[in-house]
């Protein structure tokens, strides 16, 4: 069974043991994919048109799955390997634990956002940044730089109090937990942290810094704390609702999974604190 660890009580050996399998799914080309279905949600989801992965209420089971394919391919490498999560309301400085060099190295040279350290700087030679929205080919980061401050605590809990999952116009201005943790109103969670972090994270293209699969295995461990909170509260909407995705509605790009598929996660995983 999968338990999803907080990054920062990994030992040595967990860490050396999910860098080397990422590092083996970029070799391989198998990461490569997973920016490139991530940067066509982007590039698709619209307020007023079809929306799948973004600004929509299947935000959250999208990322599950999304997460869950890349957790499977990390496994068919390593199998004690599991995706750690990033609690960034707790490690909120660049000097964490996360951002040293036996792990995901640190920020950008404030020259270019080049990282200079850890497995993934250029310079190490293993992360290429194939799929790329502009010419750069290193990973790029300026950890508090395009906003100052990480989501706090108090931030989260008021976000987890919120009792309805989403409410019309099912986009980035609706009210509600997912819209509130997605981002687009209020304290702003998860778009907060992307660009906290800078670099790649702020586009498209965000999967190319490994920090990305950290940061949203803890928004969807958001989402399960928020669901055991609030039992009586549902995926909305249930259904005949045009360009989003409805609780059994199938959901692309895999069609064979609709949200309600994906509300219990311990299906597949759980967290160190379940
Ligand atoms: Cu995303
Ligand atoms: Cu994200």
């Amino acid at each position: 069974m999968t338990v999803r660890k907080n990054q920062a009580t990994l030992t040595a050996d967990e860490k050396r043991r999910f860098v080397a399998a990422v590092l083996e799914l970029k070799r391989s080309g198998r990461y490569d994919t997973f920016v490139t279905t991530h940067n066509a949600f982007i590039m698709g989801d619209t307020d007023n048109g079809e929306r799948t992965g973004h600004r929509s209420p299947s935000f959250l089971p999208w990322h599950r799955r999304f997460l869950l394919e890349f957790e499977q391919a990390l496994q068919s490498v390593d199998a004690s390997v599991a995706l750690p999560y990033w609690d960034w309301s707790t490690d909120r400085t660049a000097r964490a634990s996360l951002w040293a060099p036996d792990f995901l190295g640190g920020t950008g040279r404030s020259l270019d956002g080049r990282v200079m350290d850890g497995p993934f700087a250029a310079s190490a030679g293993n992360w290429s940044i194939g799929v790329r929205v502009d010419s750069r080919q290193y990973l790029r980061r300026s950890l508090g730089t395009g906003v100052r401050e990480l989501p706090t605590r108090a931030e989260v809990e008021s976000v987890l109090a919120m009792a309805t999952y989403d409410t019309a116009p099912w986009n980035s201005a609706s009210d509600g937990f997912r819209n509130h943790l997605e981002g687009w109103r209020g304290v702003n969670l998860h778009n907060r942290v992307h660009v906290w972090v800078g670099g790649q994270m702020a586009t498209g293209v965000s999967p190319n810094d490994p920090v990305f699969w950290l940061h949203h295995a803890y928004v969807d461990k958001l989402w399960a704390e928020w669901r055991r909170r609030h039992p009586d509260s549902g995926y909305l909407p249930a259904a005949g609702t045009p360009d989003v995705v409805d609780l059994h509605e199938p959901m692309r790009p895999w069609n064979d999974v609709t949200p309600a598929d994906l509300l219990d996660h311990t299906a597949h995983y759980t967290f160190d604190t379940d």
